[in-house]
């Protein structure tokens, strides 16, 4: 399509005003279709970016390697560029916005010179949804566009949608690498220097400006700066959730079905957890999300939930036919990969894909790689955040539901953290500010030699959106208390706090994890069943000891443990949260959460 034939002159405008300042060499518009993903993926191939898998064992499948340092987000180079400081708060990084503008105008400035500007309509959750939010993503890369394809729905319906006066979301990206006369990026993988990239949101004015990386929550601006970042702040004005939770629908052997989200920190298994194989007979766990939950208010004063996303975006090392079969299936066709290694073949291969090397590989970084098991300091051949690109749809597990435009009412929320001693493998919270204050505390515990800090730390991730908040996380506290009084109690998720994490004193795992967490959630689904055996404690609901059936080499010692609440650990805990984490929200703490924490402690005893 052509920029002519927008009919939403606001768009229109906005587009015509970044050609100016950008100077690409051609616009286009993005109609979605199959045939503009292909010519993406074939400029690719054509400019030595893409290298296409074997035809018979990947279909559809494409290989990308990054620029060493464009591997993953920026968190140091990612702001909030609220009016004051005090918007974005104490866990973001903020530049007065009119500084910021001016920086990335003269850094947008011919940017994309002998590039195509493309501009990417997209909806976040299904087209037309009362839930969903429709953006404009500006890019110069064809990455970007092929990937955005997959990550949400993109093309002439969403701009049927949007109409003539419609409300979007602009989103601004450049790799900030514009070429000269005659020259191509040759194979390169094309960004800008650490110091020159910035991932900036403006929330009072719903903007999002990216320049210099072309890789994921950098570039596919529809997923965590849209859908998290951005979507916190307007779904605390609107009264809604924007949270960085999977969401699965789980079935009882009866065919009753419950609705779960899931908060945890990145890389704590949540595409796992969302594509879990049962082990527990006549269960059934299917999938709705992975990465984002939008929830919302329903008629009947629930809260439902969708998934803004209409692809998984995942991290490749370690996902195996052991540890998430659904996810290897998803991956089998159609799918872009990136920073994996490549085998002589053809296929992708990365640590712990659950079968050794097959030969001489291709690493990430495009060198000639051979396993050699013996060195234990062998650099990977896939980079720890190597990443797949493929269509929810593709997974075997997902469920009927997951593009209701309605949503799906949630039963239950959890949250949980890598957690090695004293937080126990589940327990609930007793009331709705109790699962705030739960939230808030999330955390995962630093390994020795991790970070310079010292081993034991917990690094507090509230809620699994530290680095997604688009405001300040005391009023995003206070915004969950507030959620909770607008509808009746019963109305409410009931959340849990859940662990997998847990280890003995000489370094073992404490509980299977993967398909074994079905028998948490099983125990979760009788919670909210009105069933489930509980006892009530200092930390809130557990399950009794025989409420949860013990998977194959887990020891009664071992579930006893699991289940015990660590009265000195919570007490360590508790100190941990007054002295080191809750003082850094000031007076933006709400006062529910001190008395949440003063009562616990209490309870705890002295
Ligand atoms: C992600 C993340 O990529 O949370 O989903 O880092
Ligand atoms: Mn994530």
């Amino acid at each position: 399509m052509t920029l002519n034939e927008l009919k939403h002159q606001g768009l229109k405008k906005w587009v015509e005003e970044a050609v100016a300042l950008m100077k690409p060499k051609a616009v286009y518009v993005c109609d979605g279709s199959q045939e503009e993903y292909d010519r993406m993926i074939d400029i690719c191939v054509k400019g030595g970016l893409a290298t296409p898998l074997n035809s018979a064992k990947r279909p559809g499948c494409y290989l990308f390697r990054s620029d060493p340092s464009d591997v993953a987000r920026v968190e140091n180079r990612t702001y909030i560029a609220s009016k004051t400081q005090e918007e974005a708060g104490p866990t973001n990084n903020w530049i007065n916005p009119v500084e910021l503008k001016k920086t990335m105008t003269e850094l947008y400035t011919g940017c994309m010179q002998g590039r195509t500007m493309y501009v990417i309509p997209f909806s976040m959750g299904p087209v037309g949804s009362n839930i969903a939010k429709i953006g404009v993503e500006i890019t110069d890369s064809e990455y970007v566009v092929a990937n955005m394809h997959i990550m949400t729905r993109v093309g002439k319906k969403v701009l049927d949608v949007l109409g003539t006066n419609g409300e979007y979301v602009p989103c601004l990206h450049s790799v900030g690498k514009p070429l000269a006369e005659g020259e191509s990026d040759n194979g390169k993988w094309p960004c800008a220097p650490l110091d020159k990239k910035y991932i900036s949101h403006f929330p009072e004015t719903r903007e999002i400006w990216s320049y210099g990386s072309g890789y994921g929550g950098n570039a596919l601006l529809g997923k965590k700066c849209l859908a998290l970042r951005i979507a916190s702040v307007i779904a605390r004005d609107e009264g809604w959730l924007a949270e960085h939770m999977l969401i699965l629908k789980i079935t009882n052997p009866q065919g009753v079905s419950k609705v779960v989200c899931a908060a945890f920190p990145s890389a704590c298994g949540k595409t796992n957890l969302a594509m879990l194989v049962p082990t527990l007979p006549g269960w059934k766990v299917e999938t709705i999300g992975d990465d984002i939950a939008w929830m919302k208010f329903g008629p009947d004063g629930r809260l439902y939930a969708i998934n803004p996303e209409a692809g998984f975006f995942g991290v490749a090392p370690g996902t195996n036919m052991d540890s998430n079969p659904n996810a290897m299936r998803s991956i089998e066709k159609n799918t872009i990969f990136t920073n994996v290694a490549l085998t002589e073949d053809k296929d992708v291969w990365w640590e712990q894909i659950g079968y050794d090397a097959p030969g001489k590989l291709i690493d990430w970084k495009g060198n000639e790689w051979i396993q050699d098991k013996a060195n234990k300091a062998q650099e990977p051949a896939a980079h720890p955040n190597s990443r797949f690109t493929a269509p929810a749809r593709q997974c075997p597990a997902i469920a009927p539901e997951w593009e209701d435009p309605k949503g799906v009412p949630v039963d239950a929320i959890l949250f949980g953290g890598r957690r090695p001693s004293t937080i126990p493998l589940v327990h609930q919270a007793t009331d709705w500010v109790h699962g705030v204050f739960m939230g808030s505390i999330v955390g995962s515990e630093i390994t020795a030699a991790a970070l310079d800090l010292k081993a034991g730390t917990i690094r507090r991730d509230p809620f699994a959106m530290l680095p997604f908040c688009g405001y300040n996380m005391g009023d995003y506290f206070q915004h969950w208390i507030n959620i909770g009084k607008k509808t009746s109690a019963d109305k409410l998720p009931k959340i849990f706090f859940v662990n997998w994490f847990r280890k003995t004193k000489d370094g073992k795992w404490l509980w299977p994890g993967y398909g074994e967490n079905s028998r948490v959630l099983a125990w979760i689904f009788d919670r909210c069943a009105g069933t489930g055996k509980a006892v009530e404690t200092p930390i809130g609901y557990m399950p009794t000891v025989d409420a949860i059936e013990r998977p194959a080499g887990v020891s009664e010692a071992d579930m006893k443990e699991l289940l015990a609440v660590d009265i000195e650990g919570w007490k360590k805990e508790i100190a941990d949260i007054r002295e080191n984490h809750y003082p850094k929200f000031g007076n933006r703490l709400p006062k529910e959460l001190m008395n949440e924490l003063d009562a616990i402690e209490k309870r705890l005893g002295k």
